[in-house]
């Protein structure tokens, strides 16, 4: 018996049943911090019953509850926030079903990595990268705003002993123990990588095999080289050496989600991911595979069937005013998206209905007025992939359960509500096995085996040049900017239960003390401490994005990026003494 790790992380770890990191690959018998104390986890911060305004009830009581709320609504007065807290198939994509059937307003799903897929996809069709097994192949890796020493373990493993380059806005601890690292400004990827073709070209490194050169050339010589290269902030001789090493190394290259929430993000993904192609090297990097499995999302959400209204996941807290009730569950919206706070206030004025579905106390469960405990993952039966390696594992639970899974409550409110379609009575591990239909896999297959290996066929396309950007397209990225990462024992915002509460801190290379941050969605009062950082960069750790009791996110209003996904890392400024200014002023 095996179970998978469903956190949103690349490594989708699989562990025996003593929860010991499988020895077999990819997991190769180690696992992080968060890993290690999952089973010491499970016992704390746990929502132990439903609760209805405060008050502790059943949870039939509590469904019974919400029903009553719901009626008289319509579809366009809700909104259902969900997202990668667990990715399994039936605690993350299958309960959308009696939402969307609703009619409920849902979200695009944007907030991680929508941008930067698209931006890869409108120049290879597919947003699939290289394979683990692929990887291990090149004796080089180029990593592009990743953070991959701790938000990618097993990735990095596999270059431990190879020839590593880091290009970041600022030292991360990749850049550290990498080879080689070259620290640009703020959303320049993009130039920065049309700079490296633009070399490659003139050198006679570009290859035909996957690239219209003719076209490519023609598309290149509309930049100016010393109008990319200033935009990176890089010297000409950086940049040139960058060049060579991508012609002499031939890297892998890993291309980090920061980069979509970044300005120019999904054409700068989709530049990044040119550069292999224009040396031949077929699916020569790695952003995200999870488009590539053959797996069915839609089907699982019922989305093949009816079509919800969207928002965008950016655009939850500065648009709440527009619903009565809001249902989450896999999420933690209140800290984690884009004016969270907003949810906090209509909830404490009584505009809006909050319901939520998790295992854990989370900052939205705590000023829910309905909250519902659900199980963890190791606690049900689900089907779980990875984003990284190509194993399918059916997780069977190894801790007794506690509260109602996501499909039981989906069922049951369905029942409450009087509501019936057909997408509500299919049977869940159906659904999972139609989901499953063009990867060949089957539920009883994987019930049986614990793991199936996935065996995508990706066609290899010549290259589509049509999105390439002009150079009106991207812009340079003004004044100091706030960028995020991940920290090696937290999850987003999970994990405080285990190693404690952080205390958000606004790391700056000029600024100490208590100050305002000030953003298109308003300011607040944050802490910021000095650190070996570039000018006019800010830097958080996304795990400590609440500071003084506020999340970070009430400062950011994003605008959505060119592919539709919100710029996360923009510009800010900070208040000292009552006047605002731009950080470089102080
Ligand atoms: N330990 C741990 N692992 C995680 C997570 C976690 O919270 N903790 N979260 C998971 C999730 S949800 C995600 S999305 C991934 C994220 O994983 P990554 O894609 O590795 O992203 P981040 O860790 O956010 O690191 C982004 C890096 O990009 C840099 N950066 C920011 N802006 C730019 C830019 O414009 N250009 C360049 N070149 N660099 C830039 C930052 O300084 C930072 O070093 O990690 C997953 N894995
Ligand atoms: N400013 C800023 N904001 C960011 C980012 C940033 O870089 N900067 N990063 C963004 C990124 S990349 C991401 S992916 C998002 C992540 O945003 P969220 O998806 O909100 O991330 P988490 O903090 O992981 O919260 C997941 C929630 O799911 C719950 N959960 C876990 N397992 C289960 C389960 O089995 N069932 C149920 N019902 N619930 C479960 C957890 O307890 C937790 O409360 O944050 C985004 N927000
Ligand atoms: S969080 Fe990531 S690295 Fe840690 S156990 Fe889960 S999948 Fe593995
Ligand atoms: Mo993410």
């Amino acid at each position: 018996m095996v179970i998978a790790c469903t956190r949103d992380c690349y490594d989708t770890c699989i562990f025996d049943d003593n929860y010991v990191p499988l020895k077999a690959e990819p997991t190769s018998g180690f696992t992080c911090s968060r890993g290690l104390k999952d089973l010491a986890r499970n016992e704390r911060n746990r929502v132990g019953s439903a609760y209805v305004e405060g008050k502790e009830v059943s949870v039939e009581e509590a469904i019974l509850y919400v029903a009553e709320k719901m009626k008289g609504l319509k579809g366009s007065d809700m909104l259902h926030v969900e997202y990668d807290g667990n990715q399994g198939l039936l605690t993350w994509y299958f309960p959308a079903r009696l939402w969307n059937v609703l009619g409920s307003v849902s979200t695009d799903y944007s907030i991680c990595s929508l941008e930067g897929h698209e931006g890869i996809k409108a120049f290879h069709g597919s947003s699939m990268g290289a394979l683990p097994e692929e990887m291990e192949k090149y004796s080089a890796v180029a990593f592009w705003g990743s953070e991959a020493v701790y938000s990618f373990i097993h990735g990095w493993r596999l270059f431990k002993d190879k020839y590593k380059i880091a290009i970041d806005v600022r030292k991360s601890e990749t850049a550290k123990r990498s080879e080689k690292s070259y620290i640009i400004r703020p959303g320049s990827d993009a130039f920065l990588a049309i700079a490296i073709m633009k070399i490659l070209v003139e050198q006679g490194y570009a290859k035909p095999d996957l690239v219209n050169l003719e076209v490519l050339k023609d598309k290149l010589k509309k930049f100016d080289m010393d109008y990319l290269i200033s935009a990176t902030g890089l010297s000409e001789d950086e940049v040139r050496e960058l060049a060579d090493l991508y012609a002499y190394y031939r890297p892998l290259s890993i291309i980090g989600f920061a980069l979509g929430r970044a300005l120019n993000g999904g054409y700068s993904t989709g530049l990044i991911s040119l550069i292999p192609a224009l040396l031949g090297l077929r699916r020569g990097f790695y952003y995200s595979n999870s488009g590539g499995w053959g797996i069915d999302f839609s089907y699982l959400r019922g989305t093949h069937a009816v079509h919800p209204k969207t928002i965008g996941m950016g655009e939850v807290g500065s648009r709440i005013d527009e619903f009565k009730l809001l249902f989450v569950w896999n999420s933690n919206p209140v800290v984690t998206l884009p004016g969270g706070d907003r949810i906090v206030e209509a909830v404490d004025e009584g505009r809006l209905f909050l319901i939520v579905h998790d295992p854990f106390w989370s900052e939205t469960a705590k000023v829910a007025n309905v909250v519902i405990p659900a199980p963890t993952f190791l606690e049900k039966e689900d089907v779980v992939y990875s984003y990284w390696h190509p194993y399918l594992v059916y997780n069977k639970p190894i801790r007794p359960k506690r509260g109602l899974s996501e499909v039981e409550l989906m069922i049951k409110l369905g029942k409450a509500l009087g509501v019936s379609h057909s997408l509500l009575e299919e049977d869940p591990w159906r659904a999972v096995d139609v989901a499953l239909r063009r990867t060949n896999v089957t539920v009883d297959e994987l019930r049986t085996k614990g793991i199936v290996k996935l065996r995508p066929k990706v066609e290899a396309e010549e290259v589509n040049l049509d999105s390439f950007p002009t150079p009106q397209d991207l812009k340079v990225q003004e004044g100091d900017v706030l960028v995020f990462s991940a920290h090696p024992n937290y999850t987003n915002s999970q994990f405080s239960e285990v190693y404690g509460k952080r205390e958000g801190v606004v790391y700056s290379s000029k600024y100490e003390g208590i100050g305002y941050l000030v953003g298109d969605g308003g300011r607040m009062k944050v802490v910021f401490k000095r650190a070996d950082l570039p000018e006019g960069v800010l830097f958080m750790y996304k795990s400590g994005l609440v500071s003084l009791g506020k999340s970070v996110n009430s400062v950011i209003r994003p605008v959505r990026n060119r592919f539709g996904g919100p710029r996360l890392n923009d510009k800010v400024y900070v208040v000292v003494n009552g006047e605002k200014g731009e950080l470089s002023e102080y």
